[in-house]
């Protein structure tokens, strides 16, 4: 049995160059230690703002990677990641950020920790997710069994554009 777990994670950023900021976190997540270094990443794509409107549009994508790491250790090392690109955090809900990286599925895990929740608690309503996973992972099932594919049905595009 494989020790290393197959991780999807969620990219988004809408300040400071996101296109540069995606690029080079895709760039920090080939170096992470006990990972893959080939990681698989959809297209970036163009989104509208989840959650207030008053900020830019924001860069997204969805990246693949095989790892030994636990969950909590990713976590971790995907915050560094976020801080090291610049990203202040704010206090306010859903505001820009410069980098975000989230844990979208860690292999068929289910965790509900206090600094953690596997799957993504948001991940089945958002395009921004959705269409870029469906890209690099088309016959992906949720732990729950649901097919990734499914999802095209009830998530619509709302403007979602391929860069
Ligand atoms: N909206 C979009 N389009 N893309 C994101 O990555 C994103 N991330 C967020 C919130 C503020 C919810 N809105 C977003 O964290």
């Amino acid at each position: 049995m494989s020790l290393y777990q197959t991780v999807y994670l969620g990219l988004g950023a809408n300040l400071n160059d996101p296109i540069d900021q995606i690029h080079h976190a895709i760039a920090a997540l080939k170096a992470l230690p006990d990972t893959n270094s080939e990681v698989k990443v959809s297209t970036l794509y163009s989104s509208k703002p989840m959650g207030p409107q008053d900020q830019p549009d924001y860069v997204n994508a969805v990246a693949c990677i095989h790892t030994r790491l636990q969950p909590l250790d990713l976590l971790a090392l995907t915050q560094k990641i976020e801080l090291d690109l610049g990203r202040i955090r704010k206090d306010e809900r859903w505001g820009p950020r410069t980098l975000d990286i989230d844990i979208l599925l860690f292999g068929e895990q289910v965790l509900n920790l206090p600094t953690l929740s596997v799957p993504h608690y948001d991940m089945k309503l958002r395009e921004f997710v959705i269409y870029p996973l469906l890209e690099i992972a088309p016959n992906l099932l949720m732990p729950d069994g649901l097919a990734i594919k499914e999802l095209q049905n009830t998530v619509p595009l709302n403007g979602l554009t391929k860069i």
